[in-house]
């Protein structure tokens, strides 16, 4: 599934969902950064949860005009952001 649908998917109604982890485990540098904000209990790892937590985050920096959906362009700039903002290894992601 394309990463942009994995968000969509993941950040819907606010319900646990599993592709949170997805989204993640797809993507090095977010990763990154969820890891550095999300990870409440420090152990290295996104759970489920902590994953769910994370994606609401991205998904708020990400909807610029409040539409409620994230489209690529969005997603794209706010990927660019964090990565620029936390100093990512963005070429490390794909
Ligand atoms: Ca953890
Ligand atoms: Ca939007």
């Amino acid at each position: 599934m394309p990463l942009i649908l994995l968000l969509a998917a993941a950040a819907a109604a606010g319900d646990i969902n599993p592709d949170a982890s997805a989204l993640f485990d797809r993507d090095p540098a977010l990763n990154a950064w969820a890891l550095a904000r999300f990870d409440a209990n420090h152990d290295g790892w996104l759970t489920l949860f902590e994953a769910q937590s994370a994606v609401g985050e991205l998904k708020r920096l990400a909807d610029t005009n409040h539409d409620g959906r994230v489209t690529v362009q969005e997603y794209e700039a706010a990927r660019r952001f964090l990565v620029a903002r936390f100093n990512l290894a963005a070429s490390d992601a794909r």
